[in-house]
Formats: C-alpha cells, sequence, structure tokens
C-alpha cells in the first residue's frame, strides 16, 4: 500500500505525483517494508538477451545490423551513462519503474480506455430472468464487495504469494474510491479511499442515468443486501424514461477529445458535482437492459464484448463511466461480469476481488435486516448544452465504429486443462503458450512478437514485465511440429525444450531480470537526459520486437469466468486465458478492420494446437511403452 499515500489526508490521492513513501501504521506498511526494491538489471545482460530474443524475428541482416548498433551503443559510453542514470533514480525512488509505467503505459496513452485498455470479465451466468433477480443479485454483489472492502480497511487481507514470495499488495489501495480523469496531454487518477473523510457511496447507473447511493449506515456500518435491494428499487423506479441523453458515452472517445469534452462539461456547476460524485463513489454498478438474444454457441462471445465496450451507443454504452476503476455489470437477462480502467492495478487483484464476492453471492441470506426508512438515493443531473450534446453526438460516432471493429471469440477448451502438463511434468502457462507459438505458426508461417505479462509484484510497488513468448526454442519447435520428416520423439524433445524455456523466461522475468522495462527505462532515461534517443531504439528490430500481433496475459482465477482485451496493434490478436484444473478458458479479440486477422481462425488453431501437442506426448509415450 502506501506509496501513494499522500501526507495530507485531506485531500484525494493523485496517482502523478512523485511517488513517496510516508509513515503509517499497520501490517502492510511492515510488510510493503519488508518487500526487495526492483533491480535494474546489468546493460551487458539485457543487451545479449535482446539480441536473442531478436533472434526468431528478423533476417539475418537486420539482426547482424541491430549487432552493430547494439556494440556501438556499448562501447561509445552512452549505454553505460544512462545505466548510471537509471540506477541513481533506483536508489531515490521506491521503484525506479512503476511511476513511468503508469506514464507511459497508461496516463499518456491516449487511444480510448473502452477495448484500447480496458479488460472485462464475465461471469458465470445468473439464473434470474427479470428485474427483481437482477437487482436480488445486484444488492448481494454490492454487499460482497463492501465485504472486501472491509477486509482492505482492517488490513486483514491475506498477503499474497507468487512462486514461494511474497507480493506487494498495494494495487488493494488503488482499486475502490478511484478514478481516471482525462487531460489535454497526459490524464491522471485520484483515490479518494485514504481521504479523511472516505467515500460512503457508489454510483449506481440505470437507463443512462447515475444515481449516488449510500451504502453504509451513520453507525458506519455496511447496509445489508435487503436494504440495498429497496434502494435499487427505488433507483430503478425513478429512472424509467429510456430517453436520455447517454452522458457517460463522453468516457469512451479518444483522450484528447473527451479532456476536451470533460473541461465543456464540468463548466457547469451542476455538472461538475455529478461528475465529482462518479470519481469519489467506491464503484459503480451498471444495471443493464438485457441483452440482445442468441444463440447459446455466440452468447459467450457477446458477452465478452458487452463487458468490453456495452454493446454501442444503443446498447449499453451509454450505461457506464468507463474512467471508474471499478465497474460491475448486471443485466436484466442475467448475463453480468466487470470492466475495469487498468491504470492503477493488474488483473490479479481484480480477480482476487471477484472470487470473494462470486463467493459471497452463493451464500445464503442469514439475517433478515430491520427496515428502517432509508433516504431516496440522489438523482445525479447533468445540465446538456448544444455544446455537450454535440459532444455526445461525436463521441457515439466513434464509439459505435469501435464497436463493429472489434472481434471476439471466446471458447472454453475443454479437453484437458492444468492437468495435463501438470502430469508431464510440464508449466501449464508455459504449455499454453506454446500451443499459441504454434497455432500462430499454422496461420501465418512465421512467428510474432509475442507478448505475456509478467508479475513484478514480488518488488515493492511492482507492476509487470514481458515475457516474449516467441523464442529460438518456440521457433524450433513450431518448424519440427510442421515438418513431416521429423520423427515424433523429436518433435516431443523439442516441445519440451521450448516449455522450459518459456518457464525459464518467467522465472527470469518475475525476479525482474527480463529485458522489456529496462529497455524502456534506457530509453526513458535518455528523454529526461535530454540527450538524443540512442540509435538502437529507433531500428526497425526495435519495432519489430514492439509489434506485438499476439498480447497475452493469463489472469487465474477460482471463479470459472472469462476475461478479456483488446489487440494492441491493429494487425494483432489479444488473447486472455484463466486456466482451471480440467479445462481452460480463452478470449481472443481481434479487429475486424484488419483482413488478416479473424479472432474465431485463431482460436481454431489453439484448440488444434493444444490437442495435437497433447496426442503427440500421448503417442510417443505408447510407443515407448
Ligand atoms: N510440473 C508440474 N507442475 C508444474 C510445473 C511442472 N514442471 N510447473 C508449474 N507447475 C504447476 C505450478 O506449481 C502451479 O501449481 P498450482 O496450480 O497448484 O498453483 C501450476 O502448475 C501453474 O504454474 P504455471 O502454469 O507454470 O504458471 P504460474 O502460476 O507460475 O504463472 C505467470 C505464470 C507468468 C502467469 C505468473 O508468473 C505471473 O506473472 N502471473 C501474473 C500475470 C499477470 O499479472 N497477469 C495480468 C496482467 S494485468
Ligand atoms: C481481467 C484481465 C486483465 C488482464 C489485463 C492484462 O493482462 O493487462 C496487461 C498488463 C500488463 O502490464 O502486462 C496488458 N495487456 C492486456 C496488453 C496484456
Amino acid at each position: 500500500m502506501l506509496a501513494f499515500i499522500a501526507k495530507s489526508m485531506a485531500r484525494p490521492v493523485r496517482l502523478v505525483k512523485p511517488v513517496s513513501s510516508v509513515k503509517l501504521p499497520g501490517r502492510y506498511l511492515a510488510h510493503q517494508e519488508g518487500l526487495p526494491r526492483l533491480p535494474v538489471p546489468p546493460l551487458k545482460q539485457t543487451l545479449d538477451r535482446y539480441l536473442v530474443a531478436l533472434k526468431p524475428l528478423v533476417s539475418h541482416e537486420e539482426w547482424n545490423n541491430t549487432n552493430q548498433l547494439v556494440e556501438d551503443f556499448q562501447t561509445s559510453g552512452v549505454g553505460e551513462r544512462l545505466q548510471k542514470g537509471l540506477e541513481r533514480r533506483a536508489r531515490k525512488t521506491e521503484n525506479w519503474l512503476s511511476e513511468w509505467w503508469l506514464q507511459t503505459a497508461y496516463l499518456e496513452y491516449r487511444m480510448p480506455v473502452v477495448v484500447h485498455s480496458s479488460p472485462g470479465v464475465v461471469l458465470p451466468k445468473q439464473d434470474f430472468l427479470d428485474r427483481q433477480g437482477q437487482l436480488r443479485f445486484a444488492a448481494k454483489l454490492i454487499e460482497g464487495v463492501l465485504d472486501f472492502k472491509s477486509m482492505i480497511d482492517n488490513e486483514t487481507l491475506p498477503v499474497e504469494y507468487l512462486g514461494g514470495k511474497q507480493l506487494c499488495m498495494n494495487q488493494y489501495y488503488q482499486i475502490l474510491s478511484s478514478c481516471r480523469i482525462p487531460g489535454p496531454k497526459h490524464d491522471s487518477v485520484v483515490n479518494y479511499s485514504q481521504v479523511k473523510k472516505p467515500p460512503t457511496h457508489i454510483t449506481v447507473v440505470h437507463n443512462f442515468q447515475f444515481f449516488e447511493l449510500d451504502v453504509y449506515n451513520s453507525d458506519r456500518t455496511p447496509l445489508t443486501s435487503d436494504q440495498i435491494f429497496i434502494q435499487l428499487e427505488k433507483i430503478w423506479g425513478t429512472s424509467l424514461q429510456t430517453n436520455k441523453e447517454p452522458i457517460g458515452i463522453l468516457t469512451t472517445n479518444h483522450r484528447n477529445s473527451w479532456a476536451k469534452a470533460y473541461n465543456n462539461l464540468i463548466k457547469d456547476k451542476i455538472n461538475k458535482e455529478s461528475v465529482r460524485s462518479i470519481q469519489k463513489s467506491i464503484f459503480t454498478v451498471c444495471l443493464d437492459a438485457p441483452m440482445p438474444r442468441v444463440s447459446d454457441e455466440l452468447y459467450r462471445s457477446r458477452v465478452a464484448a458487452q463487458m468490453l465496450h456495452g454493446g454501442g451507443s444503443r446498447w449499453n454504452s451509454g450505461n457506464r463511466w468507463f474512467d471508474k476503476t471499478l465497474q460491475f455489470i448486471v443485466a436484466e437477462d442475467g448475463s453480468c461480469g466487470l470492466v475495469y480502467e487498468h491504470a492503477p492495478a493488474e488483473g490479479p487483484p481484480i480477480a482476487a476481488l471477484l472470487d470473494h464476492v462470486v463467493e459471497f453471492t452463493r451464500k445464503p441470506e442469514l439475517v433478515r435486516s430491520p427496515m428502517i426508512p432509508l433516504p431516496m438515493p440522489k438523482k445525479l443531473r447533468f445540465n446538456i448544452t448544444p455544446e455537450v450534446k454535440n459532444d455526445i453526438e461525436k463521441a457515439k460516432q466513434n464509439l459505435n465504429i469501435m464497436v463493429h471493429d472489434l472481434d471476439v471469440k471466446v471458447f472454453i477448451f475443454n479437453k484437458f486443462g492444468k492437468n495435463v502438463p501438470k502430469s508431464e511434468k510440464l508449466s501449464p502457462d508455459a504449455f499454453i503458450q506454446v500451443a499459441l507459438q504454434l497455432a500462430y505458426y499454422r496461420m501465418y508461417g512465421r512467428p510474432c512478437a509475442t507478448y505475456e505479462s509478467a508479475s513484478l509484484r514480488m518488488f515493492r510497488l511492482g507492476r509487470t514485465d514481458t515475457i516474449r513468448s516467441a523464442s529460438v526454442d518456440s521457433l524450433k519447435f513450431v518448424q519440427g511440429m510442421e515438418d513431416a520428416g521429423v520423427q515424433n520423439q523429436e518433435k516431443v524433445d523439442l516441445l519440451r525444450r521450448a516449455v522450459q524455456a518459456h518457464r525459464a523466461y518467467t522465472d527470469m522475468a518475475i525476479a525482474g531480470n527480463a529485458i522489456d522495462r529496462h529497455l524502456l527505462g534506457l530509453k526513458l532515461q535518455a528523454i529526461e537526459d535530454l540527450v538524443s534517443i540512442p540509435e538502437i531504439f529507433m531500428d526497425t528490430s526495435y519495432a519489430m520486437a514492439m509489434h506485438f500481433n499476439l498480447s497475452t496475459s493469463q489472469v487465474p482465477a477460482k471463479t470459472d469466468c472469462v476475461m478479456c482485451f483488446g489487440p494492441v496493434v491493429p494487425d494483432g490478436y489479444g488473447v486472455c486465458y484463466n486456466p482451471m484444473d480440467e479445462h481452460i478458458n480463452f478470449a481472443v479479440s481481434a479487429f475486424n478492420s484488419c483482413a488478416e486477422t479473424n479472432a474465431a481462425r485463431l482460436a481454431h488453431y489453439l484448440e488444434r494446437a493444444l490437442s495435437d501437442m497433447q496426442q503427440l506426448m500421448q503417442r510417443t509415450l505408447k510407443s515407448k511403452l
């Protein structure tokens, strides 16, 4: 926690302020202080590994050229100077990377947060079919989130582990009572969870209308789900009109356009107060209209898209405030899930919160609460001037283009889960990543730069680094697999070697020794020192290495849910998976505007690759017996 908690407790904490630590009592502070600091890897190690990582991605000629640039970078002293700058930064800050990462990966990124940055989660479909059921479930879910919040506030959340090491818990303090705010050059994030009088309300949206719902009694106890249900009914009853301006659509726009529209919007005092209420609220609950009916086969993919963007301006996209860190979505037909703004936290803390909430919603109601009359939830009013109306119309148009452009395919791989790779003494995550390499190679006849998120939470304020899944070993395997002249036993050996190489890269990454963030740091150090950008960063090899046609991530959860996000390049795929013991939930995304990509096709190749790899191992085992 704690690094972002400012000394003045009266103001919301802006994440854009330089990271500084303050003295706060509690076991988390002791825990956090016990965590190691993110190291700056040795320069030569990163440069050598960079050259190895380029091998499967660029031609011999390009590689030789880059090799020369890397040598110049080292021998000229430029690299050493930047490295010294990074080491100085590492001594002066709690984490040399986290503030830079927050800025460059999120707050300075100008594309809409919708599809391009905010991930979605689909929860198991609930069995209600009407408004009563919807509101009952939403009330229980809210109670569950408040229960989780009390564990954060009381510091009773169990510390998490990865590879036997304790993890940084800071992100749990960033996900509630926080919100992104658009700015003309870069955005910011405000966090109200540590102010003197933290917020006691949530935001509820229904039919594009926003409400402030107080979820605590005057004695600071949270409302029970019975009480919340009654409040939700009141909200429902006062927002039946469907002809309202979808003000929330503004948050779906390109960040520069949204920043301009935002300044317009908050010129009006009432609008400003309403926006402030949303920003301060603990989280948002979106009571959505039912999803359009589709076949069971299509349903899963449609809901995933719905979680990512809301379905367009005619459906539920106006029923959101996409800058809000956490938005739970409960639709009338039983579809539910969440969308979250990525700047403050990674997926795993969100998954932990969801696991808690889903389990909570399954518990039977034990206590009947006394029905003390509660005040009417406050409707948040907006004055729609012609200028604001114009901004909404423009945002609608852009959003609808984005909605049509997103291609999502969700599939459940049912033949096996983590069990099969484990029984072969292989890392399940590495096995899945190697299967992805095989799928892509079969589709395109070449490998591509592939990103997998690796957690850096073993370090204080750690976020992520990149596992580069396209490796020399993965290429040897996929080429061998496609070569009829290669014997099965040799294919199995190549497969095992590729999986082990991936697991070795993972271990290196989570220990802070991967190359991507270090290279980024060297580049940003050059910018900060006002020296010219070194040639290694202007090189085509670098551009190729950073063009991630496959952007992937594993987010494990106990709940049988599907997680998804958009591609990071126009001709790429986003692949998110949740491996369970006996099956794997996948969501593949792509853009329809790109003729070369197709989410369902990659999904199909991925299913085949996973099955083929299993069969190969089984067959070879049998022939050995
Ligand atoms: N033989 C048998 N079992 C093995 C094995 C082997 N060779 N290698 C691993 N396993 C087991 C593990 O012990 C583990 O067991 P569990 O299910 O009982 O926990 C399980 O297989 C999974 O391990 P593995 O598949 O290797 O992956 P991981 O859990 O170590 O995860 C990463 C790998 C990269 C996903 C993880 O290190 C990470 O960084 N996670 C965070 C990613 C993230 O932040 N994503 C979201 C970004 S917003
Ligand atoms: C609920 C699933 C969230 C997964 C989000 C995720 O993996 O984000 C990655 C974060 C990072 O720093 O690697 C980015 N990515 C979506 C582009 C892979």
